[in-house]
């Protein structure tokens, strides 16, 4: 008889800043101790599926080089150097350096630095609590969704959209500059369980041959940044053709006629030297557009993160717009849910303190910011002190040779609560250790679905581990820092958030493990109106009011945008100096930074590579496999080529996020990438940088 050990399972959800929001079963060893991580079979978005890395999760919650201890830096900034000291040094001396910051220059040299290593509500959040009690610094969080979702918002009026679970009634799903089978694998579980049962077809529009592209039937290849010019010939068919839908166009939009005129230029032949793409494919996949009722744009983050972002996203959620597809069970678009939960963050974020009139700084700009630039310091003092939680700058960061440059400056004091010894770490003052999420309890929402989920506790933490909760709330008795979230726990504070955003409450939650919230039909499809106040689908967007996430208004030169979607010629266009365009898509086994330190990642990874072009090695005189040089107007950094013909000449693809240290001199891929503020609102450009490639043999 095989006798099996019992494996007792606990419901989680995982944190990670992926769409997917997987609901997990862990395998749970003993009261330390994780096996296997399963999707939960039960939970109608997962469906039982999740990605390889956090099926695999226990190498890192049980990796050697986790932070264990608090530490202080024994050697120069940015060396590693660090000494164990207890957590009432720790915290003393970081209280010290605040206080000593807000006598000398005023509460706004404080600068608390955070994003998404954890979506947590609770975990992630909590730090603005202690901002807006004690008023330090803002921060503008850039580094992912402001392209995006101004460009959808500048649309749709929301940021909400069609149920994904209604892509197994569609008939053709549009991936568009996403790579779902890298960064969110359930929407391929959908997508190809479609495909099975009803023989829906994938198309995928992308600058190379993703894993996604290789499962799409029909594969669309462009060139990077050219995302609006293919819409707007997309359209030009749909118009001319006849696969426009007049009635709803003159319910439902606001100046259907003008953009049909504005759109009568741009052809297929006009956008297919833009995009480098034949005016056959063009012509075929408008036709299959035009065609399908039901078809189901699924539109990604990744074509946004390029200076003419915004208006390429908006131009590509007008398409089944044209079409009417948003009338139909499985057709419409889904960018993210994001703004469909409607919480009530005051307890969280302390948001009854907050005081607009103080300086808020752009998150990707912490480079020039630390360094002292006049325009992110905005009249105020320099930034002189920081705790940095759930985000690892020194690494995800643009221009990063400014970002190691200010963080190594001496007279500003860092605190960095980590998981790991990450980049950033090394350049702290003092370390903190972080709790992992299936060590403290948190709350979180869907980006890709549509569940409010309970991330649960399942095991205790090592070492002397503290969750971001703890370290934030005994700061603030040390700071003098008031509010009632401070004394009150995580499980608390999700059920006040719970109940205060009209949902059900927490012990609910706790009986069900997630609650689907998606609105209904008519809402989801935007049937009785688009999100903006004349219930209209914009075509001609104002710019100013999608700028909604910019806390003070606009950033970029909104006055050069375009009225209508076109191609808007701002993106990092090559040239004679730098005659390539580089984009650094994320690889599939890390998940920005993180993951870049589990033994299987590693190995799947490989080593830093960038793919080119056959043709384009050969007229550099590159061997596949030889040692290359990229360079930008920002820096340079060294790796390995791959001959790689998926993708159009002139185009190179570095895939991400390496750790800095697996790069020759410790110059990693965002040495290379920009910190300028795209219209209308700022955001990361990651995939938008023009560069010389040179062998470095
Ligand atoms: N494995 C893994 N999963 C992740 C992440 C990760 O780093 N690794 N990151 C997570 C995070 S934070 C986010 S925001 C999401 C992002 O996930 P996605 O929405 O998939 O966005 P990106 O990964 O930035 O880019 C997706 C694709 O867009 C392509 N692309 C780049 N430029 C252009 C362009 O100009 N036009 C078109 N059509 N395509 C373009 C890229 O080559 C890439 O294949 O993924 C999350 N999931
Ligand atoms: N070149 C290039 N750069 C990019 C991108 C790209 O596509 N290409 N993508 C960009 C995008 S979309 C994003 S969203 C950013 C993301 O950038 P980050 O938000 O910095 O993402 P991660 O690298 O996942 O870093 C999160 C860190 O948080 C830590 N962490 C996780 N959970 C907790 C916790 O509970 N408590 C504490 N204290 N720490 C925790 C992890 O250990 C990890 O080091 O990167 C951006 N940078
Ligand atoms: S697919 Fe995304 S949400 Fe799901 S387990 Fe992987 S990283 Fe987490
Ligand atoms: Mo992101």
């Amino acid at each position: 008889m095989n006798i099996q050990p019992t494996i007792k399972t606990g419901i989680s959800v995982c944190p990670h800043d992926c769409p997917s929001t997987c609901a997990l079963e862990v395998e749970l060893l003993d009261e330390r101790t994780i096996g296997r991580v399963h999707g939960a079979k039960d939970n109608s978005y997962t469906l039982g599926v999740i990605c390889e890395k956090v099926a695999r999760y226990a190498e890192r919650i049980h990796h050697p080089d986790r932070l264990l201890y608090p530490l202080k830096r024994s050697g120069p900034k940015g060396s590693g150097q660090f000494t164990r000291i207890s957590w009432e040094e720790a915290m003393a001396e970081t209280a010290t350096a605040f206080l000593k910051a807000e006598a000398d220059c005023g509460s706004e040299s404080i600068w608390p630095y955070y994003y998404a290593g954890t979506m947590g509500l609770v975990m992630r959040d909590g730090i603005e609590r202690l901002r807006h009690a004690k008023k330090y610094s803002g921060m503008y969080g850039t580094f992912c969704i402001t392209l995006s979702w101004t460009g959808y918002f500048a649309g749709v009026g929301k940021v909400a959209g069609v149920d994904p679970r209604e892509m197994h009634e569609s008939d053709l799903i549009v991936i568009w500059g996403g790579n779902p089978v890298n960064t969110q694998v359930n929407v391929m579980t959908h997508a190809l369980k479609a495909r099975k049962e009803r023989g829906t077809k994938i198309a995928c529009v992308d600058i190379y041959d993703t894993g996604t592209m290789k499962q799409a039937d029909v594969k669309v290849l462009i060139r990077p940044g050219t995302d609006g010019a293919l819409a707007c010939a997309i359209m030009h068919v749909l118009f001319r053709d006849g696969h426009a839908d007049w009635p709803y166009l003159e319910k439902l939009t606001d100046c259907p006629r003008e953009f049909e005129a504005h759109l009568k230029t741009r052809t297929p032949e006009w956008a297919a030297k833009i995009c480098d793409i034949p005016v056959a494919e063009i012509e075929a996949f408008a036709k299959l557009i035009g065609e399908t009722r039901r078809s189901y744009f699924r539109i990604g983050y990744g074509f946004s993160r390029s200076r003419n972002g915004a208006v390429n996203v908006h131009a590509v959620a007008c398409i089944p717009t044209v079409t009417g597809a948003w009338q139909h069970e499985g057709g419409g678009a889904l960018h993210s849910n994001s703004g469909m939960y409607k919480w009530n963050k005051t307890m969280i974020e302390g948001l009854d303190r907050k005081n607009s009139s103080l300086r808020v700084i752009d998150q990707s700009r912490i480079g020039p910011a630390l360094l002292g630039d006049p325009h992110d310091l905005a009249g105020g003092p320099p930034v002189k002190a920081m705790l940095i939680q759930n985000t690892n700058p020194a690494s995800v960061a643009p221009d990063q040779t400014k970002v190691k440059q200010g963080l190594a400056r001496e007279d500003l004091f860092v605190c960095v609560h980590e998981q790991f010894m990450t980049e950033t770490a090394k350049y702290a003052d003092i370390v903190l250790p972080a709790t992992m999420f299936l060590e403290h309890d948190d709350v979180y929402q869907g980006g890709g679905h549509q569940h409010i989920m309970l991330g649960r506790k399942l095991v205790e933490a090592p070492g002397e581990c503290r969750t971001n909760h703890d370290v934030i709330c005994d700061l603030a008795k040390r700071l003098g820092a008031e509010h009632e979230g401070f004394a009150m726990s995580p499980r608390e504070i999700i059920d006040w958030t719970l109940t205060h955003s009209k949902r059900p409450d927490l012990q609910k939650l706790d009986e069900e493990n997630w609650i689907d919230v998606q609105p209904d039909f008519e809402t989801s499809h935007c049937l009785n109106g688009f999100g903006h106040p004349d219930g209209k689908f914009h075509f001609r967007p104002d710019w100013v009011k999608a700028a909604y996430l910019s806390p003070k208004g606009v950033f970029g030169p909104i006055g050069g945008m375009p009225e209508f979607p076109d191609h808007w010629n701002v993106h990092e266009e090559a040239n004679d100096e730098y005659p390539f365009r580089l984009a650094t898509s994320p690889a599939r086994t890390f998940l920005n930074s993180t993951f870049n330190e589990t033994p299987s990642s590693l190995k799947r990874e490989g080593r830093p590579t960038l793919f080119v072009h056959p043709l384009d090695l050969a007229a550099a005189g590159i061997a596949d496999g030889d040692k290359v040089k990229v360079g930008s107007a920002r820096g340079v950094v060294t790796l390995h080529a791959k001959a790689h013909a998926g993708q159009r000449r002139g185009v190179l693809i570095a895939e991400s996020v390496w750790p800095n240290e697996a790069f020759e001199d410790g110059q990693g891929i965002n040495t290379l990438t920009g910190s300028d503020q795209p219209a209308p609102a700022a955001g990361g450009t990651y995939h938008d940088n023009r560069v010389w490639l040179r062998g470095a043999a």
